[in-house]
């Protein structure tokens, strides 16, 4: 056999459908060989007692972007991207946000060049659309799939974002039309203003009042209006970061029912709640992001939704605003809710928390982990022609685990430009030791192995409505374990 440029030895590997003890060969960036007696190789990675993952990949996260209240985020491709691959990632898509008045091009490019020089995984691009135009429509839009920009994101809440009804038709008609996959962010905007109107009137401006202002009906309100638009003009829909009970039910009922449903939640909504708000000053602003945490009883029934199918995607939703006048301070030491920056940080955390608390605690099985890892987003956002599995053919982008690696969270040893993580001090055990992106080692040891700009763009394709999604309950599906085939 010709020699290989890298050999996993060893180690367990582990798919969302299987998993068995073998070696892997790299060559020219793809797994060229998965068995015994493999090689030579120039380089040998041990990993024996170790868990081999695809590289995971981070499908919803804001990195160098600009929020409608003109807000940066503290991190630009470059720390977001190395942050990411110290959590076991070697790809993520982060947004790339239309404001009112700028053509999809002029987006794109922008965030191409941020991007392209900086980043060291793997990337491509959500559009968020808050101007949809006859242009924008007929298209900008059409042009962005053909380049492989295959999902984009439209807002029911924020003045500057929302699309009403009607636009959302529109928009949803294109999508069908072209193969792409609409997120929504489902919040009713007259709910959450009238209820922050009446808290601010009455002198209720700490950050805990968030909570309240976001109620949970503006959640299922908005999901069950998102999921009847999409399933009135037939087209897939994903709703992101889902923070409750009823809002998880509604989606398992439509996916029930066999409508192109999916769920998304998030590390803040299983592991954070309303009370971490109830911090002295300002600081509960740090826990600030919408949807907004619950209570505790609504954390395990996110978990459940996670458990039995509801969710197929688990993001961190990392949006990082410092605690400092760059980002959640930027209206002042002491603002009101309504002006603090939405948004956690949580990039690097998303899969040690899930492993930790998920695999290690017996909630799901380690090809879950890597569904919801890895091989759901892969196969949600059409990248599964390379990524998202170790099998013979792909990228070569794997993440080794030690999974009892047992360390204490502190922002000191992240990799992140924030000034805080939501997370200190939590217990994780499990974590990844070695992560590798189309064959070149980028963490080994704690170390970063690559340059800045080595991460490349990937062309997506449009989205598979085959067999999906099932038509069984979640609760009911017997390969529920096998996250995969839940969608
Ligand atoms: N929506 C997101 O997806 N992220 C941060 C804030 C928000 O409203
Ligand atoms: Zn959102
Ligand atoms: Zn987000």
């Amino acid at each position: 056999m010709r020699e290989l440029d890298l050999l996993i030895r060893g180690g367990r590997i582990v798919n969302a459908g299987d998993s068995f003890r073998s070696d892997i060969g790299i060559k020219d960036g793809e797994i060229a060989a998965i068995g015994t007696e493999i090689g030579p190789a120039r380089r040998i990675i041990e990993a024996d007692g170790r868990l081999v993952f695809p590289g995971g990949i981070e499908a919803h996260c804001h990195i160098d972007q600009e929020s409608s209240g003109g807000i940066m985020t503290a991190d630009d491709y470059y720390s977001g991207s190395v942050s990411a691959a110290f959590g076991g990632n070697t790809c993520f898509v982060p947004f790339a946000a239309q404001h009112r008045g700028q053509s999809l091009a002029d987006v794109l490019n922008t965030y191409h060049e941020r991007a392209a020089p900086k980043s060291v995984i793997d990337y491509s691009f959500h559009l968020i659309v808050s101007d949809p135009t006859e242009k924008v429509l007929n298209e900008e839009l059409p042009a962005a799939f053909a380049q492989g920009i295959t999902s984009f994101k439209i807002f029911m809440t924020y003045d500057k974002l929302i699309v009403d009804d009607s636009q959302m038709l529109d928009i949803l008609a294109v999508a069908r039309r072209h193969g792409a996959l609409t997120m929504v962010h489902a919040e009713n905007n007259a709910m959450i203003k009238w209820m922050s109107g009446r808290l601010e009137e009455r002198g209720y401006g700490e950050p805990r009042f968030h909570a309240p202002s976001h109620p949970r009906a503006a959640e299922s309100e908005a999901i069950n209006r998102a999921v009847e638009l999409a399933t009135f003009i037939d087209t897939p829909v994903l709703i992101v970061h889902v923070s409750t009970e009823e809002g998880a039910r509604r989606i398992a009922e439509a996916r029930y029912a066999g409508h192109k449903v999916f769920g998304e939640t998030c590390p803040q909504y299983m592991f954070l709640e309303a009370r971490d708000m109830d911090l002295p000053d300002v600081e509960g602003a740090k826990f600030c992001c919408s949807p907004p945490l619950r209570d505790k009883a609504t954390q395990q029934k996110i978990w459940r939704a996670l458990q039995n199918g509801t969710f197929q995607m688990y993001s961190s939703d990392h949006a990082p605003y410092r605690f400092d006048e760059t980002g959640k301070l930027s209206a002042g030491s002491k603002p009101s809710f309504t002006r603090v920056a939405n948004g956690l940080p949580g990039i690097e955390l998303r899969l040690p928390l899930l492993f930790s608390e998920g695999v290690n605690k017996g909630r799901i099985s380690l090809h879950h982990f890597v569904a919801l890892a890895a091989a759901n987003a892969a196969r949600i956002y059409g990248m599964d022609h390379r990524k998202g599995s170790i099998t013979e053919g792909k990228d070569a982008d794997i993440a080794i685990w030690d999974p009892q690696l047992t360390r204490v969270v502190s922002h000191a040893d992240l990799h992140d430009n924030m000034d805080y993580t939501p997370y200190e001090g939590m217990k994780l055990t499990g974590w990844p030791v070695t992560v590798i992106r189309r064959g070149q080692i980028v963490v080994h040891d704690g170390a970063l192995c690559v340059e800045r700009g080595s991460g490349e763009f990937i062309a997506r394709r449009p989205i598979d409505t085959t067999g999906m999604p099932g038509k069984l309950a979640p609760e009911l599906d017997p390969a529920r374990n096998f996250g995969a085939r839940l969608l």
